[in-house]
């Protein structure tokens, strides 16, 4: 069997498996990054757009900010919708920061580029990942390519590979050390190259349920409605989709929507899952490899961001000065702000969307929730703090 060896094997080539090898690779720690699928799979899934500061400022360190400065768009406040009103929260006033907007795929693009002037090795289409000692100081990982099996021999383990990858399932007690919420509904999503109908990101509470209105672009948009688990994307013509939409958002924001044809539509359920630890022996767990939080509040890949940021300052510490300190408190620390981004994430889920069967009690909280933060200082101090991201 072929055998290679490296610092770091990493498993998952989408945000957090890419900028932890390049943050890796800078700081002369060497890492071979495995792939199941191909570059162009990995590259044309829709999925976040709203950065929060730390992972700008990853992509600021690697020097790989420069088409994210030149086309990302920065929002100053997020608006909260419920037909009447509009609530406009003015999130740099609050906390004197910002999000920008731009696609997760144009974020993956850019760690993609810059990965072969850089050194590193990255395996596409790399089968049947598997992970062997763990618990040891030598672990290692084999996989299929070419009709052949190869062996990384490595001092760690990252696994950057999703929620359905092998890295979690090699951890002990993987089926039960959790903590899941299923919400009874999922998102059906449009991108449609059309100008987007708010200058903010807008999150509507309506009758028939939750819409979103989000972009990619000035010329190019990303809306959301709230879906049953039951339905279908063939259910949706493009026409019943802006009709619904338009409902949804209320009449000052639909009079903005222009339509268009949808050039991706796909629903996704909506789901908090957070794993019991981040670490076991020599594997770490980033990203949704260990926790997945509803898109409501747009937290998943800037969670993958603080990860990375945790893990890669262990590693370093690690491997340039010795010290597992880090290595030793990654997991609590990441897991920290992961419940509290879970919370926030769960939080305006349960604002914002309709629980059919949440009963005329739950309706009315929302109501007054919806009225306090429209008359609240701190209540909207509160939501920008979150929204921006808090401190690591
Ligand atoms: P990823 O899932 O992005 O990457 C894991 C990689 O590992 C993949 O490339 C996968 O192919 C690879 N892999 C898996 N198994 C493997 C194996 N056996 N061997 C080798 N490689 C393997 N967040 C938001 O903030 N806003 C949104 O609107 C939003 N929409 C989303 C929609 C969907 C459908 C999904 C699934 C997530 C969405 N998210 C959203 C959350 C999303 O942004 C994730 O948080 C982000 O992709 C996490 O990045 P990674 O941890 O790198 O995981
Ligand atoms: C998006 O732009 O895709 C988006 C924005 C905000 C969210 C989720 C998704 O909360």
């Amino acid at each position: 069997m072929q055998s290679t060896k490296t610092d770091v094997a990493i498993i998952g080539a989408g945000p957090s498996g890419l900028m932890l090898a390049h943050i890796l690779n800078q700081a002369g720690i060497s890492c071979t990054v495995l792939e199941r699928k191909s570059p162009d799979y990995v590259l044309s899934r829709i999925r976040a757009g709203v950065l929060e500061q730390c992972t700008l400022q990853i992509m600021e360190n690697l020097s790989l900010d420069s088409r994210l400065k030149a086309e990302g768009l920065p929002h100053d406040g997020v608006i909260l919708a419920d037909g009447e009103r509009v609530i406009d929260i003015d999130v740099k006033g609050l906390t004197g920061s910002q999000v920008v907007v731009y696609g997760q795929t144009e974020i993956t693009k850019d760690l993609m580029d810059a990965a072969d002037g850089r050194g590193f090795t990255r395996i596409y289409e790399a089968d049947n990942v598997q992970l062997f000692n763990i618990e040891t100081e030598a672990p290692f990982v084999t996989y299929e390519k070419g009709g052949e099996t190869r062996r990384i021999d490595c001092r760690f383990i990252a696994g950057c590979d999703g929620f359905h990858g092998p890295a979690r399932k090699a951890m002990p007690n993987s089926d039960t050390n959790y903590v899941e919420k299923v919400y009874p509904f999922g998102w059906l999503g449009v991108l449609a190259d059309v100008p987007p109908a708010t200058h903010e990101v807008a999150y509507a509470n309506h009758h028939n349920g939750f819409a979103l209105s989000s972009m990619r672009s000035l010329t190019r948009s990303r809306y959301y409605i709230q879906v049953g688990l039951e339905e279908k994307v063939e259910d949706w013509s493009d026409e019943r989709f802006w009709d619904e939409l338009e409902l949804r958002l209320g009449a000052d924001i639909a009079a903005k929507v222009t339509r268009g044809q949808s050039i991706e539509k796909s629903i996704a359920p909506l789901r908090s899952f957070i794993f019991g630890s981040m670490r076991h022996g020599s594997l770490f767990l980033a990203g949704d490899a260990a926790h997945i939080v509803p898109p409501t509040g747009a937290k998943g890949l800037n969670l993958a961001s603080s990860d990375i940021t945790y893990l890669s300052e262990a590693l370093i510490d690690y491997f340039k000065h010795r010290k597992s300190d880090g290595i030793n408190n990654y997991s609590d620390k990441a897991l920290n702000r992961v419940w509290k981004s879970s919370r926030f994430s769960w939080y305006l889920t349960t604002l914002m969307h309709r629980f059919h069967d949440g009963g005329e009690f739950n309706r009315k909280m929302q109501v007054a929730e919806l009225n306090y933060i429209a008359g609240s200082k701190a209540a909207q101090t509160t939501i920008a703090e979150n929204y921006i991201g808090l401190p690591l």
